[in-house]
């Protein structure tokens, strides 16, 4: 029984310590913030604070939220490289996420 839990308990260190989890918000037609850079493999909550919607869409198509109304989050995935990322509805809204 000892055995299992301390198992478990190894499993989930490594996980954690893999894969984390990273944040940017969306508020005031702005990604704050707006460069980050993180691990591949490595996922990033959006989340929209906005009234108007908003998206976070990779150049290269590597991630895409999706629509993102008020109070509405998203997360998604960073494969390793560079990501340049917009607001499809607000191209000027510009972010970019580095994966290594
Ligand atoms: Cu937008």
């Amino acid at each position: 029984m000892r055995r299992i839990v301390i198992a478990a308990l190894l499993a989930f260190a490594a996980s954690s310590a893999i894969a984390a989890d990273h944040a940017v918000e969306i508020k005031g037609m702005k990604f704050t913030p707006a460069s980050l850079s993180v691990a591949a493999g490595d996922s990033i909550t959006f989340t929209n604070m906005d009234a108007a919607p908003h998206t976070a869409t990779a150049e290269g198509g590597g991630f895409d939220t999706g629509r993102l109304n008020k109070g509405e989050s998203a997360t998604v995935t960073v494969a390793a490289g560079e990501h340049a990322y917009k607001c499809v509805f607000h191209p000027s809204m510009r972010g970019s996420v580095t994966a290594e």
